[in-house]
Order: C-alpha cells, then structure tokens, then sequence
C-alpha cells in the first residue's frame, strides 16, 4: 500500500491525520508543502490539482487522493481497522466524532492561516488583535470540551472512555496551537491532563510538529 501524505511540519490539521497514521501503524511518504514560502505552495497550480481547496492535509492512496483530516482519519480507520480510534457503539462513535468536529469544525476553522492573513492583512489588525482573536476562539471551545471530556472520559487521561480515540487525535494538535499563542490553559484541567498523557505515547511523539523532516 503506498501512501503520500502531503503535509506541513505546523499545521495541525496534517498533525491529525500523522497521529492516526503513525497509530495505524501505517507508513507513508511525507511530501511537504510549505505554507508559507513564496506566497504559500498550497496555493501552487500543481497543489490545487492535487487538492482544488489549497489546505494541507491531502492523502494519497495508490494514486487516489483523498482531503480532509476526519474524512482521511476515517478513511484510515476502514483501511486498518485495528486499534480502532472509533468506540464499538453507535452513541459512543458519535460522541468521539462531535468532540473531534468541535475541534475541526468550530475552533481551527477560526484560527487558520488564510483567516489570519486576512484579519492582519484586509482588516489591518496588528499582531496582539490576531493572538487575541486566536486565544478566544481556543478558549471558548475548550470551555465546552473540558465539560465534555469531565462527562465521557472514563480515565482521565483520554476524551473519550479509556482508549485513545479520534477526539484525542484532534485534541493533541489543537493543545499544540494554543500554546503557540500562549494559551493559558490552567482553565481547562481535564484537557491538559489528557494532553500530556497522549503526548508521551510514541505515536503521538511521532507526529509531532518538531519531529517532522521539513521542521524549521
Ligand atoms: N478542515 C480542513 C482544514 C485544513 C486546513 O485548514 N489546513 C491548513 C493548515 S492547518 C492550511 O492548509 N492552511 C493553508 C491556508 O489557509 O492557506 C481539514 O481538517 O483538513
């Protein structure tokens, strides 16, 4: 089975689908793209034939390509069902999901990169107007993930019962954004816990930011 992931050693969306990769078990080839140099090579022609959206993450699978972090994580859940990052029952696999869209859906989507060019740029918002919309945004969904991960967490040290899931594979990620705007996260206790349990775990050490080839 051949994979190519294209990625970027920061972006958390990427980060994601490595995690799940990396605790699949699946090797891949990554093929960076960086967001930034020369205007950003996601916007590239050769890039938005491979993914018309211009975002990394995009999975190549055997020629086929495949976008979108939850799609490609469920995707990848299919391929290699074992572990399984999805619970045995129907409430339990949409409780994981919800946790994982809150993430994707409702705090990145705000925090992304061409939104906060925009802001800085077409907006003319300074640096700490940007850090302040990016803190906010974080904080009000993790407001809202520390209840969920205090209702389902059935050890304290995972989202979602007491195996890793997929709502750990976007959490870690997100926990990892927050810090780079130096997020407070003393409100959120639950969420710090399971954090930095899940990032003693080889896989999610693997997919780290600062362990990938194209770190700066
Ligand atoms: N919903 C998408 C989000 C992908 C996304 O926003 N990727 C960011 C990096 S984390 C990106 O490529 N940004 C480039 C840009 O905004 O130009 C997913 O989950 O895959």
């Amino acid at each position: 089975m051949a994979l190519r992931l294209y990625t970027y050693w920061r972006s958390s969306a990427a980060y994601r689908v490595r995690i799940a990769l990396a605790l699949k078990g699946l090797p891949y080839e990554p093929v960076p793209r960086h967001l930034l140099r020369g205007g950003g090579e996601q916007r590239s022609a050769e890039y938005l034939d491979t993914n018309p959206q211009g975002l990394v993450p995009a999975l190549e699978h055997d020629g086929r390509v495949l976008t979108q972090s939850l799609a490609i994580c469920e995707y990848l859940e299919e391929l290699q069902p074992q572990p399984a990052l999805l619970p045995a029952d129907a409430y339990g696999r949409a409780t994981v999901r919800a946790m994982a869209l809150a993430v994707a859906c409702d705090i990145h989507p705000l925090n992304n990169l061409s939104v906060l060019q925009y802001l800085r740029g077409e907006l003319g918002q300074e640096d700490a107007g940007v850090n302040r919309w990016i803190s906010h945004w974080i904080a009000r969904g993790f407001v809202a993930l520390e209840q969920l991960v205090g209702r389902h967490s059935g050890d304290g040290l995972h989202c979602y019962g007491s195996a890793v899931t997929l709502a750990d594979v976007f959490l870690v990620p997100q926990v990892a954004n927050s810090r780079r705007v130096q997020l407070d996260l003393a409100p959120y206790p639950r969420l710090a816990r399971v954090a930095r349990h899940l990032e003693s775990l080889p896989a999610f050490a693997a997919a780290r930011p600062e362990a990938q080839p194209d770190a700066e």
